[in-house]
This record gives C-alpha cells, structure tokens and sequence, in this order.
C-alpha cells in the first residue's frame, strides 16, 4: 500500500524509527490498546518498555504506536508510554475513530485495526499484539464483529498474535478470515492457538515451521499482488499457558458478568480482559504479558528475514 503524499504530514515518525525504515533494516509495530485498555497500571507500562527490548534483542527496532493530541505516533518515549498507561482521557480508537481523533486533536490508543493502518502508512510490515479481535459470541444478533478482521482484509501488514480469545466465537472468527481471503497461519503446530491456551480445538487452516518461512510467505503475497494482511498465531508458551479446560469457566463466568452489566460495542473487550484477572487473582495477566513478548520475539525474527528478502 502506497502511502498518500496527503497523510504524511499527519505522522510523527521517531527518528530511530524513521532511520530503521530508510535503511531498510527490521522494525516492529506495537499497539497501545493493550497498554491503556488492556492491562492494569503499572504492569501494562512495565510490559509496554519490556516488550519493546525483546523486540530490541531481535535484532529490530520497536514502533509503539498511538495517537497523541491527534498526531500519528510511530515510536514513543517514556513519557508518551507513561501517559499511555495512565491517562483516562486517552480513547481506545478503531479505524473508524481515526479521524474523529485526528482532526479534534485527542489522544487514543490504537487497536489492531488502527495500528496496522497506521504502521502501514510509516511503511512497517511486521507487528507484535497479544490477541486480535475478531467474531464475538452471539455476532448473529449483535454483529459485533472487531474491525481487527477488516482491517487484515485490506492493510499490508502481518500481525503476529497468540490467536482469538476464547471470549470470541473462534470458529466464526477463522471463516470471516477466510472469506475475507486473509492467511490465518500457525506457527510451529497444526492448531490454531486461543490467546491464552495453546490449543482451541480448532485446526489452524495454515501452518509455517518457523519465522524464516512466515518472511517468505509475506514476500508471496505481497509479491502477487494479493492485499491485505497475515495473521501469523504463535502459541503462547507452555510454561505460561491457562490450559483451555483451567480457563474456560472463567471466561464463561466474564462473559455472564458482562451480560449483566448490559456492556456492548467497543467496552466488551477491556471489560472482559479485566474481569478475567479479577477472577483468576492476576493469574491471566501473567500469561498475558508473558504471551505479548513470545509474540514480539517472533515478530522480530520475522521482521529480520523480511527485511533480508527485500
Ligand atoms: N486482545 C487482548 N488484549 C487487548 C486486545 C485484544 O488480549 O487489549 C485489544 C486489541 O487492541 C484489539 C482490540 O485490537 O482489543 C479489539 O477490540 P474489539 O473487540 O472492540 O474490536
Ligand atoms: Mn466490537
């Protein structure tokens, strides 16, 4: 995707960020969701600044990306992670809201969706989340869809991600993927993988043994012609994994809380992510965080090959 002449002036690019990118050497995306929504404070700033060394010790350079009194950050220093994690005026922002964001001079922290879009217009291929949205239960009435899926649909980046949530409908999750022609690709095993638990009892419709070849799959593409992203799953670590049959209930007991509460739309996933540690006495922030760098590891690796390819 060519950048338009006409967004450049809206990005903020970190000077190591920009340098990385014009020597064509390794970057990796990060989002800020995760940070402001997604985790309690302090461990979602410790995990923010410890996620982009291990990016750091991959051999790349990390782009943490937000959007701070409307413009589009790439690289943030530690003060812009701290008002991250702090600040209750900051928004978790869609693509959708981009502009609304933009334009009235706010701060938001970027979803999947809006990050790749976002790491797309700085030129950046690779990105490291933790989870990606995708089809909610009970889509069928509610059509609640994250626009996470969209956006992989349409935006050349990879998003390397511990797969869906079991809080989603996985199965419905992984047909819009195909539909929307979108590599739903595991790495290293035959599974599609379910954010906290390794295996979701879904087969992954593709599977890479390692980063090396996910890099050759992204060239594919992109070489072909075929828009749109990749979602690359790497399991969570076994040492760090809430076995499904562990987790499950207490997914199913934040999904019950929620329906109590009457939450819709854009609040479903930070109250469900916060409910679940709340329940599991932080047991799965632990697995969180501990997922977040597995995924930024690999995100390096294959952000290292991509950038050999080229
Ligand atoms: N999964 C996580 N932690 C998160 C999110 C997903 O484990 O913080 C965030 C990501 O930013 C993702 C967003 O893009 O939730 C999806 O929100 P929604 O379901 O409203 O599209
Ligand atoms: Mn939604």
């Amino acid at each position: 995707m060519q950048t338009p002449d006409s967004a450049r002036s809206y990005l903020d690019l970190h000077p190591e960020v920009a340098a990385a990118l014009a020597e064509g050497r390794p970057v990796v995306a990060l989002e800020s969701t995760i940070i402001s929504h997604g985790m309690p404070y302090p461990q979602n700033v410790e995990m923010a600044r410890s996620v982009e060394q291990v990016v750091r010790d991959g051999g790349a350079v990390p782009a943490t990306i937000a959007v701070l009194g409307g413009r589009l950050k790439v690289g943030l220093n530690a003060e812009e992670l701290e008002l991250l994690a702090t600040d209750k005026n900051v928004q978790k922002i869609s693509t959708r809201d981009l502009p609304v964001t933009v334009a009235l001079r706010q701060h938001g922290a970027t979803t999947v969706a809006s990050t790749m879009r976002i790491a797309a217009l700085a030129g950046i291929r690779v990105f490291a989340t933790g989870g990606t949205g995708g089809v909610h239960r009970g889509a069928g009435n509610t059509m609640d869809i994250s626009a996470d899926l969209l956006e992989l649909a349409r935006t050349d980046v990879c998003v390397v991600s511990a797969g869906v949530k079991s809080i989603l409908d996985i199965g419905l999750t992984l047909e819009v993927l195909e539909t929307q022609g979108v590599p739903a690709i595991t790495l290293g095993e035959e599974e599609f993988p379910a954010f906290y638990s390794r295996r979701s009892g879904f087969k992954s419709p593709l599977s890479v043994q390692t980063p090396a070849e996910a890099a050759r799959v992204l060239k594919a593409k992109w070489d072909l012609g075929l828009a749109g992203g990749v979602l690359l799953a790497n399991p969570v670590p076994h040492e760090s994994e809430l076995p499904a049959e562990e987790i499950n209930p207490h997914i199913e007991q934040a999904l019950r809380d929620m329906d109590a509460l009457g939450l819709t739309g854009k609040d479903t996933t930070p109250y469900l992510l916060g409910r679940i540690v709340e329940i599991t006495g932080g047991r799965s922030l632990d697995t969180n965080i501990a997922l977040v760098r597995h995924n930024a590891a690999a995100a390096a690796q294959v952000a290292a090959e991509y950038a050999r390819l080229r």
